[in-house]
């Protein structure tokens, strides 16, 4: 653990920022969340660590965080708390490996006097370790938010405050409970605030692991980031693919349903299929050379039976009723010319049908193909090896819901 390279890992983050090349669209877009992201890339720089506290109204954040600091800096209150912005302070503690560390204090998530609720999560949920902060038994509103935090893969650890208010059995009882509700896989410690059994802990914690939990949340910050850029990116595509599809059936129905010759067919739509590959291709930013647009194409042909045989098949039999019909004409004194006309729509709406399709399936391969492309900040923490499992089976959760949210198959044409 000694041997952990964290300017290493932020020049890295740095370079992966720097790549990005963000639009000026998505820039203002997500304005929010880069100028989050940057203050926390500029706190890895420097070596910053950040910790919050966390709980509901009253159960003595203000107060624990004044006890770390030896000083009433933050306000306290009899009546539910006084606390109504975040607000922050620099602490000062012996023997560690980071340049600083800041407190943040924040309002009760259940005090209704707040602003922008969300503003404090979210504020609270950037920080590098949470102090979850209770004064008895959980309930289920601060279940709610712990499992929030676990789920956006944070590292917290519950803090039991006000002891002196119960006996040595409730006390007991108490943190029974607690354990009992807190999930089991995670090891969340429980420590009770008294004298300096909090500060010990939390020493010894940054110690052992402040520059990891540091990196860590900031590669999560930039995974999180990444994510929103890739899904807007993919909704702006999503509409460009679209009416590209929507061209290219009506181009090719309109080539099948007005070409009187019955040769058009295999050729003709081959070469447009190509072409509306080659077109979706660009729009996702994957240069194809004609083998590869060959190779999606016989990939979706092969996998997809059923288009294979109606862009093939129906257009075959159809065309051998066309090609009867014509060759029958002079005979029949183009009596036999009439069905031509619905036989022609029907042949022009299985084009449009087969292109869509074709369209949607083309879509998919080319964006598989194209993740490569993506520079993905989640590889950074995959290639850090950590065997510790207090670490480990946070981050293991984190990428369990990440990979949830990361299905963008929705997103697709
Ligand atoms: N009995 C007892 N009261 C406490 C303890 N810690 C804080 N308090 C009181 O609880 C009230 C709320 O504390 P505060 O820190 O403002 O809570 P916050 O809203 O979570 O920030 C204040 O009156 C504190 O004096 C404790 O350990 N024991
Ligand atoms: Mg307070």
């Amino acid at each position: 653990m000694k041997h952990f390279k964290i300017q290493e890992h932020y020049l890295l983050l740095n370079k992966w920022w720097e790549t990005l090349d963000l639009t000026n669209y998505e820039k203002s877009f997500l304005n929010r969340e880069i100028i989050s992201f940057n203050q926390q890339l500029l706190r890895l720089k420097e070596k910053k660590l950040r910790i919050g506290a966390y709980g509901k109204s009253g159960v003595g954040k203000s107060s624990v965080l004044n006890s770390l600091l030896k000083k009433d800096i933050f306000k306290t209150d009899i009546i539910n708390g006084s606390t109504k912005e975040i607000q922050s302070e620099t602490w000062t503690l012996k023997d560690q490996t980071l340049n600083s560390l800041e407190l943040l204090d924040s309002p009760g998530f259940d005090f209704c006097n707040i602003k922008f609720p969300d503003k404090v999560y979210s504020c609270i949920n950037h920080s590098d370790l949470i102090l979850f902060i209770v004064s008895g038994d959980l309930n289920r509103n601060e279940l709610n938010e712990i499992s929030s935090f676990i789920k956006d893969g944070k590292k917290i650890i519950l803090i039991l405050n006000k002891i002196d208010l119960f006996n040595k059995n409730e006390l007991k009882e108490v943190i029974e409970n607690i354990k009992f509700k807190l999930p089991k896989d995670l090891n969340i410690p429980i420590i009770i605030n008294n004298e300096n059994n909090l500060k010990n802990y939390i020493a010894k914690l940054i110690n052992k692991y402040g520059e990891i939990l540091l990196t860590l949340n900031s590669i999560q910050l930039a995974d999180k980031l990444f994510l929103k850029i890739k899904e807007q990116r993919l909704k702006r595509r999503q509409k460009l693919a679209q009416s590209t599809i929507g061209k290219f059936s009506t181009l090719k129905a309109s080539a099948v349903a007005l070409n009187p010759f019955i040769f058009f067919d295999v050729a003709g739509s081959f070469a447009i299929d190509t072409a509306l590959i080659n077109e979706l291709s660009t729009i996702y930013g994957l240069k194809l050379k004609g083998e590869s647009t060959r190779k999606i194409f016989k990939n979706i042909s092969i996998n997809n039976l059923c288009l294979g045989i109606t862009q093939v098949g129906v257009n075959t039999s159809l065309n051998l009723i066309k090609k009867l019909i014509l060759l029958t004409a002079p005979f029949t004194n183009g009596l036999s010319l009439l069905p031509y006309g619905p036989i022609a729509i029907i042949q022009a709406a299985i084009a449009i049908y087969s292109t869509k399709i074709l369209g949607k399936l083309a879509a998919k391969e080319i964006y598989v193909r194209s993740k490569a492309s993506f520079i993905d900040p989640a590889i950074l923490i995959q290639n850090m090896n950590f065997n510790d499992p207090e670490i480990f089976n946070y981050i293991n959760i984190y990428f369990s819901n990440r990979n949830l949210n990361n299905n963008f198959i929705s997103f697709l044409p």
